[in-house]
């Protein structure tokens, strides 16, 4: 039995997705990066950018900061400005690369000044946080090392482990941390956090409030996310997610733009969990956030059809009849329960999702109003 319509509708319309500051600036290659004239050029003109986003989707209250790139010198006003848009600050993100110092890593250097200016950083994180309302502090370590012998891992997962220490006792109580992982870039011998399984050892070691979190782009290629979320929802430990879809690497492309059967399958995951009581308390704490650069698009316009793929995706895992799969999985019957996922994934569930956004007092097609809208016209006359 699939849920009811309504059912289905209401968790369409509950969705949460943060943004990334970063996802509405100019970016680029390691080659080149590429300028818009409409391109925001401070911490407020992202904020109005991510504000359209939600003005046209009505699911992306928050907005993530990332200090490498966000700056102000009142992080209250931040806010103030921000929640007068009707937005909120999503995660915090601490600036820990980009940096001469960082040469050798962040919290896993050899050298202590380094590792103590780290761990400043990071503990700066947390306070900027607590000016703007933040609840989710998300990391992510450049550490690693270019060539073998060149340092000793189990050293270097010891400083992380004091670290992350300090910064979980650090955080205040209503916080969470959530830990990213990524097995290259910018060190090419090793990183230091390179899995979900090394995210899972330090998080674990930390307590209940702090969970892996999953980048789609950090995975070898071939390698089997949903499986990897499943698994970290049976331990308690997924903390949130960095959507975006990649062909090779970490391309930081628009969410489900290459492969959006494996996004569906994430939300398969994600949807059973939710109606399990086992689990439905911690998948209400997951941070769903998107991690992208729209070096092509015009970024609002990327954002808002990522959050698209990321509703479509949602739309049809709730509608995959749970009940009939695990009896078929039970019986191992493969067609059946391969037939039940697909039923789900093929049905189009555009007019599905125009029925809630107009429930929701928004435009059927989010990126057709947004282009209508004449907001790209205002900015680049304003901004050039
Ligand atoms: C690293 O590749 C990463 O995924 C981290 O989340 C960074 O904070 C972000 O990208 C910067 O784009
Ligand atoms: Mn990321």
């Amino acid at each position: 039995m699939t849920l009811d319509r309504n059912t289905i509708k209401q968790k369409l319309r509950q969705q949460r997705l943060g943004t990334p500051s970063w996802g509405y600036a100019d970016s680029g290659t390691r080659f080149h990066t590429l300028t818009r004239p409409y391109a925001p050029r401070n911490l407020h003109e992202k904020i109005e950018d991510a504000a359209q986003v939600q003005k046209f989707t009505g699911v992306c209250p928050c907005l993530d900061l990332h200090t490498a790139w966000d700056s102000s010198t009142d992080w209250a006003a931040t806010r103030d400005f921000a929640e007068s848009l009707g937005l909120k600050i999503g995660a915090i993100n601490p600036h820990l690369f980009a940096h001469n110092d960082y040469s050798f890593g962040t919290i896993c250097n050899p050298a202590e000044r380094v590792r103590r200016q780290s761990l400043d950083k990071l503990l700066e994180g947390i306070e900027i946080g607590q000016a703007v309302g933040s609840k989710v502090l998300s990391l992510w370590f450049p550490d690693g090392t270019d060539y073998p012998g060149q340092d000793n891992f189990r050293k270097r997962k010891g400083y992380a482990e004091a670290a992350l220490r300090r910064v979980y006792d650090a955080m205040p109580a209503d916080m969470r941390l959530v830990l990213e992982y990524k097995f290259f870039e910018p060190a090419f011998y090793h990183t230091d956090l390179a899995d979900w399984g090394i995210s899972y050892i330090l998080t674990r070691q930390l307590g209940d409030r702090a969970g892996v979190l999953v980048d789609l782009g950090h995975h070898a290629l071939g390698a089997n996310v949903e499986h990897i979320v499943s698994i970290l929802i049976s331990e308690h430990k997924l903390g949130g997610f960095h959507f975006n879809d990649k062909k090779y690497g970490d391309d930081d492309l628009t969410v489900g733009s290459i492969n959006p059967y494996q996004l569906f399958l994430i939300y398969c995951e994600l949807v059973a969990a939710a109606v399990d009581e086992r689990y439905a308390g911690d998948m209400e704490r997951v941070a769903y956030m998107i991690d992208e650069n729209h070096n092509l698009k015009p970024q609002i316009e990327g954002t808002i059809q990522s959050v698209c793929a990321l509703q479509e995706a949602y739309a049809k895992a709730l509608l995959v009849d749970h009940a009939a799969l695990a009896k078929a999985q039970d019986n191992a019957d493969l067609i059946q329960t391969e037939e039940l996922i697909k039923a789900a994934y093929n049905t189009d569930v555009r007019p599905l999702l125009a029925e809630v956004r107009g429930e929701m007092g928004l435009a059927a097609d989010p990126v057709a109003a947004f282009r209508a809208s004449g907001y790209m016209k205002a900015i680049t006359a304003k901004r050039t």
